[in-house]
């Protein structure tokens, strides 16, 4: 790995956090996947660990899963296995997260099903990256949002430009069975978006079991949940809550008018011919009851 900061280091063309080895991403070349497992892929701070919730209710309620301490250990990271057991040892269904470029992904995912890739408007995204990055002891203390922002847009974070990520995966519709959601119809309809996972994955949920995951997945009973949260993670590593403000529309609290209208010109010039309609803005969210 080439290091690149104390943060991140670099290896085929991607941006990893440093707790990974080159050893361990060269296996996923040969990565055996059953038909059985589900990976949610994300571009970081797109809705990975709400999603991986969601999941593992599912799962859950629907003929169940080998219990584990927390749901990191249950769904872990695809790249980032920082010791866990050999996942080939993995009693399925095995479940899996991961910020991978469609390049370093195993390519046995191609034939398989259980993808889901989920994507957030990149405002938003930059804000909630901006503030993790304030309690997370594995990512660089940005000291002002401008400074954030402009790591964003050059593509030094970890898992490299939002931009290349989106386009990357989306150029993959065809070759891959993908079932792709954006954090804001999942904000804005969780009900539909827990619907639309379980008949993708092919689970078929009472109305019960679905109220439960619906419930169970929402901001607040998740911020309450001590292993949603994270709350397990050692201060020194976490120092605040992980689920911080679940809305759609946060950017305009912490963009300037100048930083906003630079961004549109990017977003336009960048992604002007593909089909991606974000929304921006929280009219349209309702406060949970
Ligand atoms: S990470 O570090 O890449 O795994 O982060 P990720 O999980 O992808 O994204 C974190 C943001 O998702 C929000 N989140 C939620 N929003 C709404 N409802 C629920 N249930 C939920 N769970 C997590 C979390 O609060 C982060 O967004 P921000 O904007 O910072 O609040």
């Amino acid at each position: 790995m080439e290091r690149i900061d104390e943060y991140i280091c670099r290896y085929k063309n991607y941006n990893f956090g440093c707790s990974t080895t080159t050893e361990h991403i060269d296996t996923l070349e040969t990565f055996h996947v059953r038909d059985s497992d589900i990976f949610v892929v994300t571009y970081p701070k797109s809705g990975t660990v709400w999603t991986q919730q969601i999941v593992i209710l599912i799962c859950e309620l629907d003929g169940g899963l080998n219990d584990y301490p927390n749901n990191m250990e249950q769904m872990p990271w695809l790249e980032y296995p920082e010791g866990r057991q050999d996942y080939s040892l993995r009693p399925s269904p095995r479940l899996f997260n991961s910020h991978l470029s469609p390049a370093l992904m195993p390519p046995e995912l191609k034939e398989k099903k259980g993808k889901i890739y989920v994507m957030r408007n990149p405002k938003d995204n930059v804000v909630s990256f901006h503030h993790f990055s304030q309690i997370c002891a594995d990512l660089e203390s940005p000291r002002t949002f401008t400074e954030t922002l402009e790591r964003y847009l050059e593509g030094n974070v970890g898992a490299g430009r939002w931009f290349d990520h989106i386009r990357a995966w989306c150029a993959t519709r065809d070759q891959y069975n993908i079932l792709f959601l954006t954090y804001e119809e999942m904000v804005l309809d969780l009900r539909a978006a827990v619907i639309k996972i379980c008949s993708f994955l092919g689970n078929n949920l009472s109305e019960a079991a679905i109220k439960e995951v619906v419930h169970k997945s929402s901001f607040k009973t998740m911020k309450e949940d001590k292993k949603a949260n994270y709350r397990f993670v050692p201060k020194e590593r976490l120092s605040g809550d992980f689920l911080r403000k679940g809305k759609i529309g946060d950017w305009k609290n912490v963009f300037s008018v100048a930083q906003s209208e630079r961004f549109d010109q990017i977003f336009q010039e960048q992604m002007a011919d593909m089909d991606l309609k974000f929304i921006w803005d929280s009219a349209e969210q309702k406060e949970e009851p």
